[in-house]
């Protein structure tokens, strides 16, 4: 059984839930909402009627997006997205006060009696603070990305939206404009904005990330390790290598193959790596997250979120021998 995400594609708040989501290898049902029209399976759920809204198998309704991110990141976070504990500090702000003179700078016209360039001061004030963090330091909190990182970056890109001129040509955002750049670029940022009709019970049912599938149980998965990392996993109890070169850290899953796929991975990237091993995965004893997420050209690979256990590894044998 699947979460089910109630979302709108272009409200920061569900952006936020769905990077998180994304992040932890997560698959959900995924009902795209008309903020005009509610389904009422939502208000029923979720009386106060705001996005994101996330309910669980055993019917628990998370309804802020900070808790749907923190939910997902406590089922996995593979990038390490929580390293640092003052997060919720940046998050208040931006939810609170940087919110606030983001519409008024955005929607002037709605809120009578408002001044368009003091919202715009107020606002570059708090740009120009996130600025001058990541500029010492590369991210909001410390030399890689956050968990604040991920909440901000929406409500920063609605900003752009509001003034890109302003926002572009602005010389003391520089650090800012890449920094939002990194996640406009990062492939997760496509999937992230992938496009549904809202949502009806009797329609087209999707999940989100709409490209992935969830990963059968019943079907052995596997890995090719080089023979040194596997003898670093045996020494620190997990195996923490998600491709020739590239930790979990770097690249946020564990690249793994089926059975039918092992043999191409081991030709394109494994061929002259001296010793490699095939490893042979219970799906059903890794312990966190599995996705089947599409490469570019459309072919799914089985993705684990996660470190992966020693003892959901079944064997593990030298290629190409094994193959
Ligand atoms: N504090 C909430 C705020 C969510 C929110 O305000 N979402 C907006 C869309 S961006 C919404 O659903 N508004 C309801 C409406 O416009 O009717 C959260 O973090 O999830």
């Amino acid at each position: 059984m699947l979460p089910i995400l109630y979302s709108f594609r272009r409200c920061p708040y569900a952006m936020r839930a769905r990077w998180a989501l994304l992040e932890a290898g997560l698959l959900v049902k995924w009902r795209e909402i008309a903020l005009k029209a509610k389904p009422a399976e939502m208000l029923a759920v979720s009386p106060k009627g705001t996005v994101p809204v996330l309910v669980l198998p055993d019917g628990t309704v998370i309804e802020e997006s900070r808790a749907v991110m923190e939910w997902a990141l406590d089922q996995a976070d593979p990038r390490g997205l929580r390293y640092a504990a003052d997060a919720v500090a940046l998050i208040e702000q931006n939810d609170g006060p940087f919110k606030h003179h983001l519409d008024r700078f955005k929607y002037t016209d709605r809120y009578p009696g408002t001044n368009k360039e003091e919202q715009r001061a107020a606002g570059l004030a708090i740009l120009h603070s996130l600025n001058q963090r990541i500029a010492e330091q590369g991210w909001l909190l410390g030399e890689r990305c956050s968990l604040a990182d991920a909440a901000l970056w929406p409500f920063v890109r609605q900003w752009r939206i509001a003034d890109p001129e302003g926002f572009d040509n602005d010389n003391s955002l520089g650090a800012l404009r890449s920094w939002l750049n990194r996640f406009l670029e990062d492939p997760r940022f496509e999937r992230l904005m992938q496009r549904a009709d809202p949502w009806d019970a009797g329609g087209q049912q999707h999940h989100f990330p709409a490209d992935a599938v969830e990963v059968p149980l019943d079907q052995p998965l596997f890995h090719l390790a080089l023979k040194a990392d596997w003898q670093t996993a045996q020494a620190s109890g997990s195996y923490r290598i998600s491709t020739r070169g590239m930790t979990l850290e770097q690249v946020g899953f564990i690249h793994c193959s089926w059975q039918e796929q092992v043999n191409a991975t081991f030709e394109r990237f494994y061929a002259d790596a001296g010793e490699v091993l095939l490893l042979e995965i219970d799906p059903s004893a890794v312990g966190a997250p599995l996705r089947a997420d599409a490469i570019p050209t459309g072919e799914l690979f089985p993705h684990l979120y996660g470190p992966l256990r020693l003892d959901a590894v079944r064997s593990a044998v030298t290629m190409p021998a094994a193959a």
